[in-house]
């Protein structure tokens, strides 16, 4: 189900949470806006809500109980920036931006990218909710976790939105199995009037990650890759699969070489699926766009929604494909 080629304004996103940034950013593109300021407006709604536990403020937080946020903007090869394991500002992907606006840079980390957010006038906010923080302390204290060498034999858990929304319930989402959420990026794709591409990526990462661990959302070509001449595509789930096959830049150069959106993204979730031991709480879902609007998203598991935005509003919608159904 991918849309005729249209420049009619289109907002694609992760998961189904996204209308309420993706609702907030239409507007600009309805008016003849940049697709860039576009994503990065939807990406910052979705990092302000402290009750997405996965993106910005109220992420859950690394094994330490840190929360670092990881993300990453993107209109071309030559216009990209990026932050990882940023820990005192609420709003990375406006950051990321500064970074490819403001330097010659694409990629800043840690403290000092931090300190660069500062010197740029973003103010400070802490990042780790009440909520988010019980999570932790559960996590910390259940013994399917502790008992287990100390973070490896871990599995990365499911996604948040695949956890029925146990956050706040009384065992956590780590009662009963030892699975829990952990990793639901928001990635943002964005066509404008005038059929400029740009795409966003913002996320918390996995939870409970080992300290330093970046991801794939924050990498160009990862999480994330965007060119005018070839599309965009971007990505979710468990960032050491995506990585492992340079998951958005395979599916924009798969629709350079002339596959269809839904074609690309079925080759790369196909490598991942041919190449890892996956186990059951791997996912990964991705979305792509042509530069004529043409578009699809598909996923390795089910539990993945994606979210369309025109101007007619927001639907949330299954994947056009599910490559391991049961
Ligand atoms: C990561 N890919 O840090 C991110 C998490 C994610 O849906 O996308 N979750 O591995």
């Amino acid at each position: 189900m991918t849309s005729a080629a249209q420049r009619e304004p289109l907002i694609l996103s992760t998961w189904s949470f996204a209308p309420l940034g993706a609702d907030a950013a239409m507007p600009l593109l309805a008016a003849g806006g940049d697709a860039l300021d576009a994503v990065v407006a939807a990406a910052t709604v979705i990092e302000d809500d402290p009750t997405i536990h996965s993106v910005g403020v109220g992420g859950l937080p690394d094994a330490e109980g840190r929360v670092s946020l990881d993300a990453c903007v993107m209109t071309n090869p030559d216009r990209c920036g990026a932050v990882c394991n940023v820990q005192r500002h609420p709003n990375p992907a406006a950051i990321a931006r500064r970074v490819m606006e403001n330097t010659i840079h694409v990629t800043l980390a840690g403290d000092e990218a931090d300190d660069f957010a500062t010197r740029e006038g973003f103010v400070e906010r802490a990042l780790l909710t009440p909520d988010a923080q019980r999570e932790w302390q559960l996590w910390r204290h259940n013994p399917t976790h502790i008992n287990r060498e100390k973070y490896r034999g871990w599995l990365p858990p499911m996604n948040v939105e695949e956890m029925d929304n146990r956050i706040g319930a009384p065992g956590g989402v780590f009662a009963g199995d030892g699975a829990g959420a952990s990793h639901d990026t928001v990635g943002i794709l964005a066509l404008d009037s005038h059929g400029v591409l740009a795409g966003a990526c913002s996320t918390s990462g996995m939870a409970f990650k080992v300290p330093g661990r970046v991801g794939d959302s924050p990498i160009i070509g990862q999480g994330l890759y965007v060119d005018q001449t070839a599309g965009a595509a971007c990505a979710t789930g468990t960032g050491e699969l995506i990585t492992g096959v340079c998951g958005s830049f395979l599916v924009v150069e798969m629709m350079r070489r002339g596959a269809t959106p839904l074609e690309a993204i079925k080759e790369a979730l196909g490598r991942i699926i041919a190449r890892f031991s996956l186990v059951h709480d791997h996912q990964v879902a991705m979305l792509a766009m042509t530069p004529g609007g043409e578009w699809a998203t598909a996923a390795i598991r089910p539990g993945f929604h994606h979210t369309v935005t025109t101007r007619e509003g927001s639907r949330v919608e299954d994947p056009h494909a599910v490559m391991l159904p049961e």
